[in-house]
């Protein structure tokens, strides 16, 4: 997106759960690069979010969970970022899903955007944080009774 066009971007992380911990991979786009984050992304014209978390889940993970096993959480943020001088919107959404027997393992699909999958209890999640889970988090967000 360019500057003449910036508007407001949908983005949707994907809380996927399994036992007591959640799934987070360390970034290596130059975005948030080196934090936590979880999968996701921008949704796409005409996608619902339940499809937007499943594609993005797949894309980053491999993983093949059903869009109807992906909950809407209300843990929707709206914000203004000002990074390099120019205004960014985000409308973040989170979803979230639980791992099942038969789903399989995560895998780095996109190695040069992510140095890989692991699963992190939420008591004791990695640092530094991507800013959109950083923060929430510290508003309190908690996938595992939102
Ligand atoms: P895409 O081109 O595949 O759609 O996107 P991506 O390459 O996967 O980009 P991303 O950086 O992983 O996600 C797009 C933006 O979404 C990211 O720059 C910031 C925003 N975002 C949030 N919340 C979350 C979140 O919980 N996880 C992720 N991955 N991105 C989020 O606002
Ligand atoms: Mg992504
Ligand atoms: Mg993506």
């Amino acid at each position: 997106q360019t500057e003449a066009t910036a508007a407001p971007t949908v983005a949707v992380g994907v809380c996927l759960l399994k036992g007591k911990k959640v799934l987070l991979g360390r970034r290596r786009c130059s975005l948030g690069y080196s934090t936590f984050s979880l999968p996701g992304g921008h949704l796409e014209l005409g996608e619902s979010f339940e499809e937007c978390a499943a594609r993005e889940l797949k894309e980053e993970t491999g993983l093949d969970i059903d869009k109807k096993r992906m909950e809407f959480l209300t843990a929707t943020t709206n914000k203004l970022l000002l990074e390099g001088g120019k205004p960014w919107q985000y409308a973040s959404v989170c979803m979230r899903a639980v791992m099942e027997h038969g789903d399989g393992e995560p895998q780095n699909v996109e190695p040069e955007l992510c140095d890989g999958w692991d699963w992190y209890e939420w008591d004791n999640l990695p640092k530094p944080l991507f800013r959109p889970l950083y923060n929430a988090v510290r508003a309190g967000f908690n996938p595992f009774y939102a």
